[in-house]
């Protein structure tokens, strides 16, 4: 039996369209390709919202945002956990290990559909399997870990087994990917990707790595200068304000970056 969905409540939470646009935003604002097709006057409406990426993903210092900012989500979603007292979601708690196996008990990996993005297929391929076992093997290394700086870690994370877990567990979307109701939870784009299940043991597993790292190099996690994008208080309906670009954005896919995945297995294990 598949493990079960997250409760009802949280869901709802998770689903309210300030939630989904700041994580879709956030991750859209990082993208150059989407940065740099906007005319100047989407670019302007968008930084006086505060959405001017300080840097996108993949160079350098977006790999402490990407952590920053996923680990300011979860105390959000613990709140909301505990408020709804599931027993089978007492908190965020990370996958461990990470269901490789694709008839997985719990987290079967969906089947494909078609029309899929190609990066979905490759994500489901068995082939992919043992290359992302070995970026973990080093990810969880801590003679790999000292090596590291937080933000190469990061980065490494973000283009490698994050994008990953993001294909791989994604299932044929509903028809109107930009639905606000809960049903509409597709990991594979963000902004509906953290209603989903799923999204909460990957995320959890990547915190797990901040952890790691402060043991391996024995000092703590200064994530002080993560970009984390806009306060949700004061977000504006960015989907409505920049209509058409936003919507044409919809192809959003967690990319997964190879020539990351190709450096980080070069780092000599312990
Ligand atoms: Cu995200």
């Amino acid at each position: 039996m598949p493990y079960p969905d997250l409760p009802v409540s949280v869901k709802t939470d998770l689903a309210s369209m300030s939630m989904r646009e700041h994580h879709h935003m956030w991750h859209l604002a990082r993208n150059p390709d989407f940065w740099n097709s906007l005319t100047p006057q989407e670019k302007a409406d968008l930084t006086a919202q505060g959405w001017n990426a300080p840097r996108f993903h993949g160079t350098s210092g977006s790999g402490l945002d990407f952590l920053g900012m996923h680990r300011n989500m979860i105390p959000h979603v613990n709140h909301l956990m505990a408020q709804a007292g599931d027993p089978s979601w007492p908190s965020v708690v990370a996958w461990m290990p990470i269901p490789w196996s694709e008839s997985d008990a719990d987290w079967p990996m969906p089947p494909s559909w078609p029309g899929m993005h190609p990066s979905m297929g490759e994500a489901k391929s068995p082939a992919s399997v043992s290359d992302n076992q070995q970026a973990v093997a080093q990810l969880t290394d801590p003679a790999v870990l000292k090596q590291v700086s937080l933000d190469a870690l990061g980065r490494y994370i973000e283009g490698t087994i994050h994008a990953w877990m993001h294909n791989r567990w994604s299932a044929q979307p509903v028809a109107d990917v930009w639905a606000p109701e809960p049903e509409n939870d597709y990991l594979g784009a963000p902004f509906s990707s953290h209603v989903n299940k799923h999204f909460w043991k990957l995320h959890g597993w990547i915190d797990e790595r901040i952890r790691d790292w402060e043991r391996a190099n024995d000092r703590q996690a200064d994530l002080s200068d993560a970009w984390s994008g806009p306060s949700m208080h004061t977000l504006q309906p960015m989907a409505e304000a920049l209509g058409a670009r936003v919507r044409a954005a919809k192809a959003f896919i967690f990319a997964v970056d190879r020539r990351a995945l190709t450096e980080l297995l070069a780092i000599p294990r312990g």
